[in-house]
């Protein structure tokens, strides 16, 4: 039985992924963080073939004591600070999870190994944020980063140390750049989700309005369900390389706005809809569009869910989610 080893285990792509490699046969580790973490108990219940290890990207010991016991035949380092707008007041710490912590992933499979004719292959998250201030569009493996946030800067640090550590010790080892992906098991913070749970609480009564930032931003938005699978595939060539992930499509946050609040039956959003500043961040990514063909070409991976598509679900899965709460009440 292939093993996986997965950091960030209880995010949206973690839980994507483990579901998917289960779907093909892996016995898949999740490392966990923290005495004791809320997010357990519900790791448990959606996937109680998963087996927790304890561990953070914090600290190097624990990672190689963790790779040490599971002796993985695959490692994905999906684990950091994610959000976008805590690294600006969390810098320090972003610094050290997102970007420090795949330095010690790295280290850690270059101390644990792996059999010798069987190396741990590596696969890195990288991220659309590193092009930041893009200096081409559509964005490709080849355009130079531009980071505009304490994010972005770490992500460019964890995609630049993986290729180096593939370079220097022949390490099997990918990043995939992927652009933003969503769907229903999104964080309630991002921006999509935040639209869609906010607009099924004003349709149920619930809530009355929705407060958001900068709504001219523009996104090249995927469904995670499928990118995990491009995670995957990166991982069963026979060389090691760098893929973009994206759907070759933009579409504003307004436009997001407009679909989510018309598929739920509210007509026009404006007045739903209030700016607050806070919600403004000091450098802002304004344009996204990924050009996957090289994904596409070697890959063979291809996006599967649509733009509209992919709001439909997650409209629908809130619905069902505000509807399922309020009876609880
Ligand atoms: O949903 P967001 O917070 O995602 P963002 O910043 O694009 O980052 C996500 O995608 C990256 C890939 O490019 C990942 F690496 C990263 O981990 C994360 O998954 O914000 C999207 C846009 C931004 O321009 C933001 O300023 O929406 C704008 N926005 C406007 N109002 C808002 C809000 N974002 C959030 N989160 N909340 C608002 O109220």
């Amino acid at each position: 039985m292939r093993k996986a080893f997965i950091t960030g285990i209880t995010g949206q792509d973690g839980r994507h992924l483990a579901e998917f490699l289960q779907t093909k046969g892996y016995k898949v580790y999740g490392m966990m963080k923290g005495q004791y973490n809320p997010r357990a108990e519900l790791l448990r219940d959606e996937f109680p073939e998963v087996e927790v290890v304890p561990g953070d990207l914090t600290d190097l010991t624990s990672l190689v004591t963790a790779l040490e016991y599971v002796q993985p035949d695959e490692f994905y380092n999906l684990g950091a600070i994610s959000f976008v707008a805590m690294s600006f007041n969390q810098a320090e710490l972003t610094a050290n999870v997102t970007g420090l912590g795949v330095l010690r992933a790295l280290e850690a499979v270059r101390m644990v190994g792996g059999a010798q004719n069987n190396p741990i292959r590596f696969y890195q998250a990288s991220s659309s944020e590193m092009f930041g201030k893009v200096r081409e569009t559509p964005q490709t493996e080849l355009t130079p980063f531009h980071p505009r946030s304490p994010y972005g800067v770490a992500k460019v640090f964890g995609h630049d140390i993986t290729v180096n550590y593939r370079e220097s010790y022949g390490m099997y080892a990918c990043s995939g750049i992927l652009f933003n992906h969503e769907g229903p098991r999104r964080g309630l913070e991002f921006v999509t989700r935040k639209i869609t749970n906010t607009a099924a609480r004003i349709k149920l009564g619930i809530d009355k309005e929705i407060v958001l930032g900068n709504t001219d931003a523009k996104r090249d938005w995927g469904y995670a369900g499928d990118y995990v699978k491009a995670m995957w595939m990166m991982l069963q060539q026979d060389d090691p390389d760098d893929y973009v992930i994206a759907t070759g499509e933009t579409h504003s946050v307004d436009e997001f706005l407009t679909l989510a609040f018309e598929k739920v039956g509210l007509g026009d959003f404006h007045q739903y809809v209030k700016h607050d500043p806070k919600y403004l961040r000091p450098a802002e990514v304004d344009l996204l569009i990924g050009d996957p063909s090289k994904a596409e070409k070697k890959l063979g991976w291809k996006r599967e869910v649509g733009f509209d598509q992919l709001v439909d679900m997650m409209v629908k899965h809130d619905i069902a989610y505000e509807t399922h709460r309020l009876k609880k009440i």
